[in-house]
């Protein structure tokens, strides 16, 4: 199975990288048998971000991506225009069993995951996923040590295989430019390197 997993667009945000984005979802998305958008899609609720949203949605249907994508759903904040458009497969997280075992796709907000200081947003995350284990929460399903956990929120990338937490990065200006632009792809029959954060510059090189 060949998963990606975008978060924090922030799609309707001024200085979203949005043509950007577009290109990157529609050139791994034929690869791809499922697309999580991580939560913070949008920016706001506003008429602006519904009719983008609603123009996202119609290029997913020309693109024959649109039966791949699966919303997870931050706060009402930025993802409340998604209630408008509940016909599409959404939830608080996505859960999905690979090969190389189970995984979870969740916002960090909804778990309690804030970087107090620059710089430890994945320590943050590794006690995040504690926190999920230790004190199972009544919405998701049960965390176990095992579980692969991506987060998305802190517009931070990490990558901690042996804890299993993953940071996504985001679509909209970061102090760290590391952490734009980036395309997380897991591929759980690559036994070597299942889970890669492909920055948007070598996906096209690689093309
Ligand atoms: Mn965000």
């Amino acid at each position: 199975m060949k998963i990606t997993v975008f978060g924090d667009v922030h799609y309707d945000y001024p200085n979203c990288y949005r043509s950007e984005f577009l290109q990157a979802i529609t050139l791994v998305a034929p690869k791809m048998d499922v697309i999580i958008l991580n939560g913070d899609f949008l920016d706001s609720t506003s008429d602006y971000a519904r009719k983008l949203f609603q123009g996202f949605i119609e290029h997913a249907e020309k693109e024959n991506f649109i039966t791949k994508l699966f919303f997870v759903r931050s706060s009402s904040i930025h993802d409340g225009v998604l209630d408008d458009f509940w016909g599409l497969p959404m939830n608080d997280y996505a859960e999905l069993d690979t090969k190389i075992g189970r995984m979870i796709c969740v916002h960090g907000n909804k778990v309690g995951l804030y970087a107090i200081k620059e710089g430890e947003e994945e320590l943050a995350a590794i006690r995040a996923k504690e926190g999920l284990i230790t004190k199972p929460r009544k919405w998701l399903p049960k965390i176990t040590p095992e579980h692969h956990v991506i987060f998305s929120h802190l517009h931070r990338r990490f990558y901690n295989e042996r804890q299993r937490v993953y940071g996504t990065g985001c679509w909209v200006p970061s102090n760290n430019h590391r952490n734009e632009k980036i395309i997380m792809v897991i591929d759980d029959s690559d036994i070597n390197d299942p889970i890669r954060n492909i920055p948007l510059k070598k996906l096209y090189r690689n093309e």
